[in-house]
């Protein structure tokens, strides 16, 4: 579990915040997973938007919240939680019902949780360059400056080495742009979570048994994210694009996925041109 000492948080002022405070961010992946979860548990919480197309998450003002300059943060009775899914099971302790850890699946429910997390930053660059068809880095070099030196630079009280990958990310963003391999070799390892998925969904209605679990919501918005991207579900993982299908009929589901209508226009815009130059998702990651 991933909750902040005093001495990481800077900000003082959000150890006096009372009740459940959420500092988000509509297309984030991660505070999507957190939304949807809180809906399905029926839980309120008190917005905080850190806009991420302004790069507001590496102003000092919210480095002094999460040394890590992401979101989401929860911040529960003055409490700093990190990390979606660390908050996640910190939540599912405090809200049971509905279950959505259910305790005899724990173990493998952490597990799928991890790997979902480890792919992080592949769907971060698919989603830059076929959602918002960007192929360089969004930071400018003071923006890149600021969130070096922000923040306590402490977890725990300990020194965080989480910042050097998030730097590494954007450096190589800003060198390489976002490359044929890289999408390809991204692509491939959903391509397999996907395909491992679509055995499971052949026995069962949901991902990893007969309920909805976190698991079902966590790959509900990367397929989300995904589908946005112009990856071909229907073609290549029917039983998969059902499932989502089904998910997605969830006004607590859709609520927290919902694209803003200016980005979807944009989005449109992408893909068209990417059509128009034969550089899909599909067609680059060979799918
Ligand atoms: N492992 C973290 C990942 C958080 C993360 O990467 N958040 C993204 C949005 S989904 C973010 O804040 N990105 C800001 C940036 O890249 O500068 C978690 O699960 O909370």
């Amino acid at each position: 579990m991933v909750q902040l000492t005093e001495s990481d948080i800077q900000t003082r002022e959000i150890l006096d915040y009372r009740g459940l405070h959420l500092f988000h961010y509509s297309m984030s992946s991660c505070s999507q997973k957190l939304r949807a979860f809180l809906n399905v548990k029926g839980v309120d919480w008190e917005p905080h938007v850190i806009d991420l197309s302004k790069q507001e998450q590496n102003d000092p003002w919210f480095l002094g919240v999460n040394p890590r300059g992401l979101v989401p943060v929860l911040v529960d009775d003055g409490a700093v939680h990190i990390e979606s899914n660390d908050i996640i099971a910190y939540l599912e302790r405090k809200f049971p019902d509905p279950v959505l850890i259910p305790r005899d699946q724990q173990a493998a429910i952490t597990t799928l949780l991890a790997r979902e997390d480890d792919l992080h930053l592949d769907l971060r660059l698919l989603s830059f360059r076929f959602v918002h068809g960007r192929n360089g880095s969004p930071k400018s070099p003071e923006v890149i400056a600021r969130y070096q030196s922000g923040g306590s630079g402490t977890v725990g009280g300990e020194p965080d080495t989480h910042k050097h990958r998030e730097l590494a990310f954007y450096a190589q963003l800003a060198r390489d742009g976002i490359t044929d391999a890289a999408v390809q070799s991204a692509a491939a390892k959903f391509h397999a979570a996907f395909a491992d998925f679509e055995q499971r969904l052949g026995a069962q209605a949901y991902l990893i048994g007969p309920d909805l679990t976190i698991v079902d919501i966590a790959w509900y918005v990367y397929a989300k994210r995904l589908t946005l991207a112009g990856y071909p579900f229907d073609r290549l993982h029917p039983k998969f694009a059902a499932w989502f299908s089904r998910l997605d009929a969830q006004s607590a589901l859709n609520a927290a996925v919902e694209t803003p209508a200016p980005l979807l226009a944009r989005i449109a815009e992408n893909r068209r041109a990417q059509v128009d130059s034969g550089a899909t998702l599909a067609a680059v990651a060979g799918l």
